[in-house]
């Protein structure tokens, strides 16, 4: 231990021997890696107990803290002096309620539209002129807080000018929750001077006012650069320092893709000074726009960066003049570099010249990435930031081209069981978001179990009101209750069975681990629970150091025919679970090589064949893995089969996978080291897997974390939709908005739509198994699959699965299709069908229903 002060520094001695003494039992006689010691010594060392006096805690204790980190802004507050503000409207007459108040600091002074006259009509606009150029993220809005609701906004749009005269296309847009918080409306970093927010309806459709409290706006987060980032393969490492006595921290653990190992400038024996410098060689010239840096994720944070530089070469040896310099923040998120312009180099310097805390001499790193400019036809393309009235952690593709969302009893927060829930409705067609508070079912909804059922209804069981259970239809637009579980649960699992009715699994989170929570089934025809005697949780059980209240949680399932379900993690023993009769539960091997992966996700991306990403050995304070494996649920000899593919090049916990039409499978958000309500270690790149050939490739870059109560979802039109994380009250990691990312298939380099194909003609809305379908398209095509609208939640969508079907070509563009006659292949529900043209651009789906024959 001696000889380590850039790993322990500030660690009592008496911490530093504790934790060795653990570790030794832990290891005996192997060298223990310093990543692991320093990170017990974070662990020992933090004693400051965070108290969150403002976060309602469920009975029962559940142990949901919101970390320190959590509570710092994501971005600096930009100073407001000498800023102006005009606006459409002011009330002038009966107060002096001018936009001016919008930027005092006195939340007791508004803007308000004119209301003592006639009022002018919607839509109003408040226009901030900074009479200066900078960076701008975000804009925070804080409604009135004199008690009165009159003005909220609700629908708006932010829009960007340099001139005030000339504004680009909204760089938000979306629906803000009709209460006195504050909101954060998140957008891509831009430079401007002059920033517009456009309130088209009052959230509360209570008149014809817009008002505000204050208007502050957020400056440059300095998150990872926007562009897509290069693929790394071939490149190598090298740097002034690396300590590689007691520890392999090499400069080339910057380019493995596995946060958990680092580069870190020697820290044994005579330490060198500061500045130190890291040096990639991409082995190849490529056009670089940006650096990003990702800090250690082992809990220390010696050797953070803080002042840097960044310089390129082409040949290594002549480094011209920095391409970016600046100074990150003392914390654990990505950083980011964006260079001036983008250069053709072959190697690119980070040189360090502080440490971010000034607590040494050391300089260390993670990850080291670089990225290009984005490419629409290799990196697809993300809208603008859509902002939502409540954070969606659950969601649901509806028959209707609907994308239902809820998050808990506040848009914003959790805790206790209130017995409702806040809810959100998109029209996918017109983007429009309603919001409602649903009470009548008495079920607070937060972190639940959701199966869609295979007449598009939503089951949602458990969370917050541990053992109620909800269903929402969209036919009538109504929530109702069905029978209460037999054991209360949050965290569960859940898979609709071929037969129409739902299985349940695990969910200790809520309440406690007793009684076991093993599984039951929910029956369509009675809408009552059946306990399966034979299905104890014990055998899906991941080893997490917290215990059941985690190791039960959020089980991959799916189901097959016969009511049988195949729980393919996270665990990483895979069981065969029955649902006749009492049930049984046997094993069904491992996921390969796989340990256990705790919010890693798995996507059915062909009929029994699923792929599982990332995941952590333990639901918090784990470094997650970037590996990835198949399962083939059919295996040989009715065995499942699983296998390690290629790598993620981001380690993820927290992600969200879908399966695009063409059987790619593309994953959003997740972080490299799991915790909760962070923003911490944020992978802000998106990536996509080929099952052609097992690799992932990187996606155009977010402009919002996706961790911890995220969610995706492939929407009928082929895209994607992609929001959530957080839910923790006056944290600043909040995220009450989503985007949509349309995949590269979709589109030209040039950045313009492809030609898609269409259906002509009706489709039934209706289909059987085994059944033929004939469809007509506007011009030829080669493939069609179809998709089962997901859900989703906790990174888990049991809901979501690819069929391909091959069609038989009956005419020019006329084919006809056969449903799987398997009703465990084609499990009930709301499906997608895509039509594929022979370069894999699809269709917008055609929305059925696939029913048991007879239903
Ligand atoms: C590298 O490039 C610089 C500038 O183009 C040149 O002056 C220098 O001689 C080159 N060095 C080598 C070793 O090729
Ligand atoms: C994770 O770390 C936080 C502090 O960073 C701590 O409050 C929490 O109890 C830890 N959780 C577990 C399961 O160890
Ligand atoms: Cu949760």
């Amino acid at each position: 231990m001696t000889g380590a002060p850039g790993r322990l520094r500030g660690v009592t001695k008496r911490a530093a021997g504790l934790v060795l003494l653990v570790c030794a039992a832990v290891l005996p006689g192997l060298i223990q890696p310093e990543s692991a010691l320093a990170h017990r010594a974070a662990l020992v060392r933090d004693t400051d107990p965070h108290s969150d006096g403002d976060m309602p805690m469920p009975p029962g204790g559940h142990g949901e803290v919101v970390p320190e980190e959590a509570m710092r802004p994501p971005a600096p507050t930009l100073p407001r002096e000498g800023w102006t503000a005009t606006a459409d409207s002011e009330e002038t007459q009966e107060g002096d309620q001018r936009a001016q108040n919008a930027l005092d600091g006195d939340p007791a002074t508004l803007w308000h539209t004119e209301w003592s006259g006639d009022g002018t009509p919607r839509p109003h606009t408040i226009t901030i002129d900074m009479h200066r150029t900078a960076v701008v993220s975000g804009m925070v809005y804080q409604p009135r807080q004199d008690g009165s609701p009159n003005g909220r906004i609700g629908e708006y749009a932010v829009s960007l000018s340099g001139d005030g005269t000339v504004w680009g296309k909204p760089v938000a847009t979306g629906t803000l929750a009709d209460d006195a918080t504050t909101k954060t409306l998140r957008f891509v970093p831009a430079r401007t001077r002059y920033v517009r927010l456009t309130a088209t309806s009052e959230a509360g459709g209570r008149g014809p006012w817009a008002s505000a409290a204050e208007i502050n706006l957020l400056g440059d987060p300095g998150g990872p650069a926007p562009g897509a980032d290069l693929p790394r393969d071939g490149w190598t490492a090298t740097a002034s320092s690396e300590e590689t006595q007691d520890a392999d921290d090499r400069a080339r653990n910057v380019l493995d893709g596995d946060s958990g190992t680092l580069w870190h400038t020697r820290w044994t024996g005579t330490v060198p000074p500061l500045p130190h410098s890291i040096t990639i060689d991409m082995h190849r010239t490529a056009v670089v726009s940006g650096l990003s840096y990702e800090p250690r994720t082992d809990g220390s944070p010696n050797g953070r960066i803080g002042q840097y530089s960044v310089t390129t070469s082409l040949n290594g040896t002549a480094f011209g003049q920095p391409v970016a310099a600046g100074t990150w923040q003392d914390d654990d998120t990505v950083k980011g570099a964006t260079f001036s312009q983008p250069v053709s180099a072959r190697y690119v310097r980070l040189t360090a010249l502080t440490e971010a805390g000034g607590r040494g001499p050391w300089t260390s790193a993670a990850e080291l990435r670089l990225s290009g400019p984005a490419d629409p036809a290799v990196h697809g393309r993300w809208s603008s930031v859509i902002g939502f009235p409540l954070v969606p952690v659950a969601t649901a593709v509806l028959p209707n081209n609907k994308l239902l969302a809820w998050s808990a009893y506040a848009p914003d927060r959790f805790g206790g069981s209130n017995g409702y829930t806040q809810t959100a409705i998109m029209d996918l067609a017109t983007g429009k978001i309603t919001q409602r508070r649903v009470d009548n079912t008495k079920h607070d909804m937060f972190c639940p179990g959701v199966a869609l059922l295979a007449d598009g209804r939503v089951l949602v069981t458990g969370g917050s009101n541990a053992e109620r259970a909800s269903i929402y239809d969209p036919g009538t637009d109504k929530w109702t209750s069905t029978s209460d579980m037999n054991i209360a649960r949050g965290y569960q699992g859940m898979t609709l069975l071929p037969n129409g009715d739902a299985f349940v699994i695990g969910g200790s989170w809520s309440q406690d681990n007793a009684p076991d929570k093993g599984g039951e089934v929910w029956s369509a025809a009675t809408g009552t629970w059946r306990k399966l005697p034979g299905v104890p949780v014990t055998p899906i059980l991941t080893a997490d150091p917290a215990g059941p209240y985690r190791a039960d949680n959020h089980a991959w399932l799916y189901a097959m025919a016969k009511g049988r379900v195949l729980q393919l993690g996270p665990s990483k023993q895979l069981n065969w679970i029955s649902t006749d009769g009492d049930g049984s539960i046997t094993p069904a091997g491992t996921r390969a090589d796989s340990v256990d992966a705790m919010n890693g996700d798995a996507v059915a991306y062909d009929v029994g064949k699923l792929l599982t990403l990332g995941g952590a050995t333990a639901y918090e304070n784990a470094t997650a893995t970037n590996r990835a494996y198949t399962v083939d649920a059919n295996g040989g000899n009715g065995k499942p089969v699983s296998a390690r593919t290629g790598d993620m090049s981001y380690a993820r916990s927290f992600g969200n996978s879908v399966v695009l039409p063409d059987g790619k499978v593309a994953v959003f958000g997740g972080q490299s080291y799991a915790k909760p309500f962070s923003d911490g270690h944020s992978a802000l790149t998106p990536e996509i897997w080929d099952p052609a050939t097992g690799r992932f490739t990187a996606l155009a870059s977010m402009a919002v974390p996706r961790n911890y109560h995220s969610v995706a979802n492939l929407l009928p039109d082929g895209r994607v939709f992609t929001g959530g994380g957080g839910l923790c009250g006056d944290c600043q990691t909040n995220h009450a908005d989503g985007a949509i990312f349309t995949p590269p298939a979709l589109l030209n380099p040039d950045g313009t739509e492809k030609a898609r194909p269409r259906f002509v003609g009706d489709i039934p809305a209706k289909v059987a198994h085994g059944q033929q379908l004939k469809v007509t398209t506007d011009v030829p095509v080669d493939r069609f699959a179809l998709i089962r609208a997901g859900a989703s939640t906790h990174s888990v969508d049991n809901d979501q699965r690819r069929i391909p079907l091959t069609p038989r070509k009956t005419g020019t563009s006329t084919y006809e299709l056969t449903v799987p006659a398997d009703s465990g292949v084609a499990l009930p529900g709301t499906y997608m069908l895509f039509a594929l043209d022979a370069h894999g651009v699809p269709s917008k789906a055609a929305i059925l229903t696939v029913t048991p024959a007879g239903k």
